[in-house]
């Protein structure tokens, strides 16, 4: 009859080698061991910051001109996915809209953020409209152009 003997040295260094595989391997398997690099998994809504500006000059004539605008004036947004859109009021005290070729609609006020949840599931260019700075005469035209990709 084989007898399998191991000395006390080996023993000691058997040990050691396993107590590092159940370390090793505890810290490989533990759920809180997330990548932190690559691609996010979660799904993060596309967030996209505005904000209302004004721009104002003085003609030869003397008289003063001003236009409102939508702060960025064109922005690209994914199709399909879940957007936040955030319209923060700096210039004039209000700017009521809607956002042509969807029922979207709004007010955004001075010193107010106005948050708008979409999903555009067609792509295309839509713009956002300015019904109180709709053209020139108006101080606008106040519009933004939203593209979906
Ligand atoms: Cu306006």
């Amino acid at each position: 009859m084989k007898v399998l003997y191991i000395d006390k040295k080996w023993f000691l260094f058997l040990s050691v080698i396993y107590i590092c595989l159940l370390v090793g391997g505890w810290f490989m398997t533990r759920p809180e061991a997330v990548e932190t690099t690559g691609p996010s998994t979660g799904a993060k809504k596309f967030e996209i910051n505005m904000v209302t500006g004004e721009f104002t000059s003085t003609g030869d004539d003397g008289k003063e001109i001003e236009a409102y605008r939508w702060d960025p004036g064109t922005i690209y947004v994914p199709k399909n996915e879940p957007i936040k859109l955030s319209i923060y009021g700096v210039n004039s005290k209000e700017h009521p809209f809607y956002i042509e070729g969807t029922n979207i609609k709004g007010t955004v006020k001075k010193g107010k953020e106005t948050v708008l949840n979409l999903r555009i599931k067609k792509e295309g260019v839509y713009r956002l409209i300015c019904t109180a700075h709709h053209n020139i005469k108006n101080n606008g035209p106040m519009v933004a152009y939203i593209e979906v990709h």
